[in-house]
């Protein structure tokens, strides 16, 4: 499909990044797959030697299937470049993650990288993020508290909407590779995404959430027709 083409050649630009002997943070979503599938190209037809970090078990085992070397965050430390999808992306570079639900290994694994760069269709720009609905990471323990004070504590803040919804998964509660829940906040418009950020983080019960604030360093935009665009 065209969107599938847009995906595909964003995906394949950004492997055209990685070097022999790198440390990899793997992305996750149907973008970043498409960067999975690509990497397993360059391994078997160049013989990279890489090592990989998924950011989700659905991630680590695409990255088995197609040959990826897959180690734990905790083995290689420190990474050399994370190459991930996005919801939405500003002009800051400023990013809504969450969408696939990954968002807390997706942001611990970028934060752990040099350098992020994220793979992405034009879909995802966006003069001020917000349209997609805003994932938070909360325990479990006391969620539809966590829920209410989440809420309470956007009454301060510049955003346009102030309901959360809990993400469900068929009639039962998603739950992460983590084992919490993410509670959807549709705000229609953020104002302040670093104060919005600072202030979720600050609530008990919160875990993290989707904004990505001075994380990515360079966008890849794919299009169906087949260009790509390299945003610093
Ligand atoms: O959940 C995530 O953070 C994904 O990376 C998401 O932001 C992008 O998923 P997509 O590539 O399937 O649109």
């Amino acid at each position: 499909s065209p969107i599938d083409t847009a995906k595909f050649v964003a995906a394949k630009r950004a492997v055209d990044f990685i070097e022999d002997g790198m440390r990899v943070g793997l992305g996750t979503g149907s973008t970043a797959a498409w960067m999975v599938r690509c990497l397993g190209e360059r391994i078997r037809e160049e013989g990279l030697k890489i090592t990989g970090v998924p950011t989700s078990s659905r991630t680590a085992e695409l990255a088995r299937q197609v040959g990826v070397k897959v180690i734990s965050l905790d083995e290689a430390r420190w990474l050399d470049l994370t190459i991930d999808g996005a919801d939405e992306f500003d002009a800051d570079l400023n990013l809504i993650k969450g969408g696939g639900g990954a968002l807390l290994q997706e942001k611990i694994v970028a934060t752990a990288s040099d350098m992020m760069i994220v793979i992405t269709d034009p879909s995802k720009q966006v003069e001020h993020l917000g349209a997609f609905p805003l994932p938070v990471e909360v325990v479990p323990f006391g969620w539809q508290t966590t829920k209410a004070l989440i809420e309470e504590s956007l009454g301060s803040l510049d955003v346009l909407g102030q309901t959360g919804t809990l993400r469900m998964n068929g009639d039962a509660p998603f739950v992460t590779d983590e084992g919490n829940h993410i509670v959807d906040l549709h705000l229609q418009r953020i104002g302040d995404p670093r104060k919005l950020s600072l202030v979720l983080n600050q609530i008990p019960g919160v875990v993290e959430n989707g904004l990505f604030i001075d994380i990515c360093d360079k966008v890849v935009i794919g299009h169906q027709d087949g260009r790509v665009e390299v945003t610093d």
